[in-house]
C-alpha cells in the first residue's frame, strides 16, 4: 500500500493532487486544517489530506475496532461504523470525502462543465486560487468583472518613487537587479535632473563589478565597489551631498540563509528603502520561498521584472493582496533605459484582467 500526505490551500486542490498522483482508487485517510506556518501572521490555513492507493480493505477493517491498532487510532476505515460508534463521524466524513472525490474526478473530466467561468478566468490569469475563492466570496454570488476590477482598485497598493535616497535593489539571481538600477540611474540623471551615485555590493560574481562600472561611465556619475558593511557605510557617509544613492546586490538563492544574514549585516542602521525585484513569471511555491527569506530585510517595494517574458500576470495581484508591499515600477525588456514604466493600479489590473469587463 501507497500512503501520501498532501497539503494544499484548498480541498479542492488537495483532492486534485490526490487524483494525478494516486488515481481514481484513491481512498482518503484523514483530513485536517492545518496552519501554513511559514508566514507567521501571514500564515493560512491549509488543508493536508492523507490519501492511500492499494489498501487491504479487509486488513483495516479487521483492525478498525481494535482501540490499540493504528486504524483505529487514525481513522483508517474506509466503510460506515454500525451507529453508534464513537468514529461514526470520521467514518462518515470519509464516505462525504470519497462522494467529493468522484464528483471532482467527473467535473474535471472530458465534456466537464465550468462551474464558475468567472472563477476559471481569474485563476487562468494567474491568480492564486485561494484569493480568487476569497475575492469572490467577498462579492458575492451574483459578481461579475467589473466588480472584481472594482475590489482590486481599491486593495492593490502602488508607490511612486521612494522617498529615501538610498535605493537597494534586492532579489535572487538573474531577477534584473543590474539592468534595473541602470534604468532607473539613467532616468533619475536624463529625466530628473538628479546626482546620483552606483554602490555595488555584488563582488562574488565575476564580471559584476564591470557591469555596474561601465553603466556609471556612460552616465558619467560615481561608482563605487565596497566588500564589508563597514566600507559600505563610510561610503554611504561620503555621498551625502548625492540625490539618490543606487545599491546593486548580489543575486543568490532564496534558500540560502547565510547570504540574507550577510546582506542584512549592511543596512543595520542605514535608512535605505529596500526593493525587493522578483520576474512577474514567477510560480506562487517561488515566490513564497522568496517572501519568507527576504522579509527579514524589511522590503518596503517589489519592482517587478521581465514582464516582457510573461504570459499572464496574476501574479502581481497575488503578491499585492497576499504581502502587502506597494509595488512601484515594472520592467518590460532588456533595453536601458527604455524598458521600464511606473506601476500604477489600472496599468496592473489591465495588464492582469483585460481591458474588458
Ligand atoms: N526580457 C527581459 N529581460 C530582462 C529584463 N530585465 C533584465 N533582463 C535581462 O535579465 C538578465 C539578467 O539581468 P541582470 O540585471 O544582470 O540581473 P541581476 O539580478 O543583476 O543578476 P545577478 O547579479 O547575476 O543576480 C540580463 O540578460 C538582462 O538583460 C526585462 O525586463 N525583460
Ligand atoms: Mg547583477
Amino acid at each position: 500500500m501507497q500512503i501520501k500526505t498532501y497539503t494544499a490551500q484548498s480541498m479542492r486542490d488537495a483532492l486534485s493532487q490526490v487524483k494525478n498522483e494516486l488515481g481514481r482508487d484513491a481512498v482518503i485517510i484523514s483530513t485536517r486544517e492545518v496552519k501554513d506556518g511559514r508566514f507567521g501572521i501571514l500564515s493560512q490555513p491549509m488543508i493536508e489530506i492523507i490519501a492511500a492507493v492499494d489498501y487491504d480493505k479487509g486488513l483495516y477493517n479487521t483492525h478498525a475496532c481494535d482501540p490499540r491498532s493504528p486504524s483505529h487510532r487514525t481513522g483508517y476505515q474506509t466503510d460506515p461504523l454500525p451507529e453508534g460508534d464513537d468514529q461514526i463521524g470520521i467514518s462518515g466524513e470519509i464516505i462525504e470525502l470519497k462522494k467529493m472525490m468522484r464528483e471532482l474526478i467527473a467535473a474535471s473530466g472530458p465534456g466537464a462543465q465550468k462551474t464558475n467561468p468567472l472563477r476559471d478566468r481569474l485563476i487562468s490569469r494567474g491568480i492564486r486560487q485561494s484569493l480568487v475563492d476569497l475575492i469572490l466570496r467577498k462579492l458575492g454570488k451574483t459578481t461579475d468583472m467589473a466588480s472584481v476590477k472594482d475590489i482590486l482598485s481599491k486593495l492593490i497598493r502602488t508607490m511612486e518613487v521612494p522617498r529615501d535616497p538610498v535605493w537597494v535593489f534586492l532579489g535572487t539571481t538573474g531577477v534584473g537587479k543590474t539592468t534595473t538600477m541602470a534604468k532607473i540611474a539613467a532616468s533619475s540623471v536624463f529625466n530628473e535632473s538628479k546626482r546620483v551615485a552606483i554602490i555595488t555590493l555584488d563582488t562574488y560574481r565575476i564580471g559584476a563589478v564591470d557591469q555596474g562600472k561601465i553603466y556609471a561611465k556612460i552616465l558619467n556619475i560615481p561608482f563605487f565597489s565596497v566588500t564589508t558593511p563597514s566600507e559600505f557605510k563610510g561610503t554611504l557617509s561620503r555621498l551625502k551631498d548625492m540625490d539618490r544613492i543606487l545599491v546593486d546586490t548580489m543575486g543568490r538563492s532564496a534558500l540560502c540563509d547565510e547570504y540574507i544574514t550577510g546582506l542584512s549585516d549592511y543596512f543595520t542602521g542605514v535608512a535605505a528603502c529596500k526593493i525587493l525585484l522578483m520576474p512577474v513569471a514567477t510560480r506562487d511555491r517561488e515566490m513564497d520561498i522568496t517572501m519568507k527569506s527576504f522579509s527579514r530585510l524589511d522590503i518596503r517595494s517589489m519592482i517587478f521584472t521581465k514582464a516582457d517574458e510573461a504570459a499572464t500576470f496574476g501574479s502581481l495581484i497575488t503578491h499585492n493582496l497576499l504581502f502587502r508591499i506597494p509595488i512601484s515600477y515594472l520592467t518590460t525588456g532588456q533595453r536601458v533605459p527604455e524598458d521600464i514604466e511606473p506601476a500604477t493600479t489600472s496599468n496592473i489590473i489591465t495588464l492582469s484582467l483585460g481591458e474588458t469587463a
